[in-house]
């Protein structure tokens, strides 16, 4: 070999490598969810959603489409956990949109983050109103519990019209739960029942001793509960054994088949509203793809947090194809910056078919999106077994 060939063919294996590499580069999104603490109870079920969306989009680009691979961070149930996380996503492994946190209290600390960024992040479980005023590159697809909330308390009176006496209880040290239980008191004001005791826990409380001897006192007969899973997991439970019999309506922090082992049995007849039902499948293909592979990969239903995990990796990955197929170009040919805006911008630019029905993301950032439902937990007889049974 010559000196001449030798170097032509050092410079073509400098540069085609590169340039295939370029071309072929998966395009990295972060997660950035609870693997670990109390909000694992959503997370978990967040993580495998999001890897159906992977393998899915993945398979869907064929031989020579731009692949997305997923980054997944643990942020836990903190603002300091989703903090590192967002930080780590953004300036180590340079991704190029964010699925995440898992709450709205941790979205309130780290979203900050990606948008001084300029990164969209895209909400899947924050559900406490103002989530999408944070910047204009925060964005979510789980509805608002202010749309979503009140189906589930007019439910239960549609199953008990004689109800009149309302109990609300919520964690008062949590974002979404402060927000979804003003959501509550307002649809109980609106439907001219009566709100007979409001009262206050925290998130990492397990006695609940002095709030359900209110509820009792008060002679409640709707109990209405905004917290997250293990803590308003054990609320139901100890109100049940305490002997309260009236219906329940639980919020978002009660919508995951993980607070069984939480209430057991007593998690019976709790009535949840949801932005995602398993059965909607009958016109929607991209429903049915999703809970096919899901079923075969997990052996189990999806439930709303999973979907909602899985249609935020899909919205991002379906937003790079819009940046390529507009530009031209491949998404690793731009550079980080400009291809994190241009995602940002071909989120809100049309609608998307997702396991939640076909939804939009506005230019506000907030999501629109037409189904909702509500679904009865009915538990097995082994009492730590069930499912939400869809009412509405
Ligand atoms: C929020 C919620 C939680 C229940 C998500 C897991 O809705 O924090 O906004």
């Amino acid at each position: 070999m010559s000196v001449l060939t030798l170097g032509l063919t050092l410079a073509l294996a400098a540069a085609v490598p590169a340039k295939a590499e370029n071309a072929a580069t998966p395009v990295p999104i972060g997660l950035a969810v609870a693997q670990t603490s109390n909000a694992a109870l959503f997370g978990l079920e967040q993580m495998d959603g999001a890897k159906i969306a992977q393998a899915r989009h993945n398979a869907a680009m064929g031989a020579n489409g731009t692949k997305i691979t997923l980054i997944f961070r643990d942020t836990a149930g903190d603002e300091a956990g989703a903090v590192n996380a967002f930080r780590t996503l953004l300036e180590t492994d340079k991704v190029v949109a964010i699925v995440g946190p898992t709450l709205s209290q941790q979205a309130f600390a780290a979203d900050p983050l990606a948008d001084q960024a300029k990164t969209p992040v895209v909400a899947p479980s924050n559900t406490a109103a103002g989530i999408p005023d944070i910047g204009p590159f925060v964005s979510r697809v789980s509805a608002p519990m202010s749309q979503v909330a009140p189906h589930s308390v007019r439910q239960a009176l549609r199953l008990n019209p004689a109800i009149s006496r309302v109990a609300v209880l919520f964690a008062h040290n949590d974002a979404y739960c402060a927000s979804e239980t003003a959501t509550f008191q307002e649809a109980v004001k609106n439907m001219g029942l009566t709100t007979v005791a409001v009262k206050k826990f925290q998130t990492t409380d397990t006695d609940f001793t002095a709030q359900i001897a209110a509820v009792l006192e008060a002679r409640a007969d709707l109990a209405i509960i905004s917290g997250l899973a293990a803590d308003a997991g054990a609320l139901v439970r100890q109100l049940r054994q305490k002997g309260y019999a009236g219906l329940i309506v639980g919020g978002n922090g009660l919508n995951s088949t993980n607070i069984f082992p939480v209430c057991g049995a007593q998690c019976d007849g709790i009535l949840v509203a949801q932005a995602y039902s398993p059965d909607a499948v009958a016109a929607n293909p991209a429903n049915q793809g999703f809970v096919r592979d899901f079923q075969a990969a997990y052996h189990k239903t999806p439930g709303q947090f999973s979907a909602q995990a899985y249609t935020a990796v899909q919205v991002i990955a379906e937003a790079v194809a819009r940046v390529e197929k507009e530009s031209g170009k491949k998404a690793g040919e731009f550079e980080l910056s400009a291809l994190r805006q241009a995602v940002n911008a071909a989120l809100r630019s049309g609608p998307f078919l997702t396991p939640l029905g076909e939804i939009r993301i506005l230019p506000s950032g907030e999501v629109e999106q037409k189904d909702v439902f509500v679904s009865r937990i009915a538990m097995n007889p082994d009492g730590r077994t069930g499912s939400f049974v869809l009412v509405a």
